[in-house]
């Protein structure tokens, strides 16, 4: 990858629920990204360019999940040990947390009221705008929902996205859904690396 001061990493949700094999919604593989996030991390760090790390923070009670009528697990519940980065990953100051209010959404861009299903911003793309950032590099978890969402999210915002393959993992709720999400984004116009 070329960084630059004009680019920013954004890595997506490196929390120990989907990345520790202990974790209520572990991704499959999810701890063997790191050591190539941390290079990634590493390399924009030198370049000067903005690195943004999303969270996943739900409340303990969020449509989201499938005790509250949605289809997950409870998983990154704000100030428990699934929400907090995975120990290994190298992390840094600047954190976009995603649903702290309840609200529903995959991409590090928007969130959902799940009651309205009015929009709402979650502050990256004007921190990203405020920072000069014409170009995104994406990677993390997960390749199916929050990574595809975000990435699609950041095409169309305008940004030039590219998304590192060998920094993904995919939940592949149904089988496929990993390679079918990297088609998706690159149809948006997602170079995938
Ligand atoms: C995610 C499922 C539920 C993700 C978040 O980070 O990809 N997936 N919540
Ligand atoms: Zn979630």
């Amino acid at each position: 990858m070329n960084y630059s001061p004009s680019s920013a990493l954004i890595v997506v949700d490196v929390q120990n629920d989907f990345a520790d094999p202990e974790g209520s919604l572990y991704v499959d593989g999810g701890e063997a990204t790191i050591p190539f996030i941390n290079e990634q991390i590493t390399m924009a760090a030198q370049a000067g360019s903005t690195i943004v790390y999303t969270r996943d923070w739900h409340p303990e009670s969020t449509p989201h999940f499938a005790k509250d009528g949605g289809i997950w697990p409870v998983h990154c519940v704000g100030d428990t040990w699934g929400s907090e980065f995975h120990p290994d990953l190298i992390i840094g100051e600047t954190e976009v947390k995603k649903g702290t209010s309840g609200e529903d959404g995959y991409s590090g861009f928007t969130v959902r009221d799940p009651e309205t299903g009015s929009e709402s911003s979650t502050g990256l793309e004007a921190l990203l705008r405020d920072a000069g950032i014409t170009d995104v590099v994406v990677l993390g978890l997960a390749t199916d929902y929050c990574v595809k969402e975000t990435a699609l999210d950041a095409v169309r915002l305008g940004f030039s996205t590219t998304l590192l393959a060998d920094g993904i993992r995919s939940v592949n709720l149904s089988e496929g859904d990993g390679d079918r999400a990297i088609a998706d984004m690159a149809a948006a116009g997602v170079v995938v690396v």
